[in-house]
């Protein structure tokens, strides 16, 4: 769930990570361990221009709904 042409970005546990978002769109976040509890994120930076490629993204358990709700609510700003 990241931009065409963006970098991807992974942390480790009980680290804190920095990134620079340089490509506009939407980027997917997941914590490993606890992705299918819902523990996602969802950046929004600039124009939003892949969100239709990163609804289309099928995630496990408790992520798709979270995911949704993150998706209204991007979309209601
Ligand atoms: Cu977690």
């Amino acid at each position: 769930m990241i931009p065409d042409g963006a970098e991807p970005f992974k942390g480790k546990i009980n680290q804190e990570i920095t990134v620079t978002i340089e490509k506009e769109g939407v980027y997917g976040v997941k914590c490993t361990p606890h992705y299918g509890m819902g523990m996602v994120a969802l950046i929004v930076a600039g124009e939003p221009v892949n969100v239709e490629e990163a609804k289309a993204v099928k995630h496990p358990g408790k992520a798709k709904k979270v995911f949704d709700e993150l998706f209204a609510q991007a979309e209601a700003e």
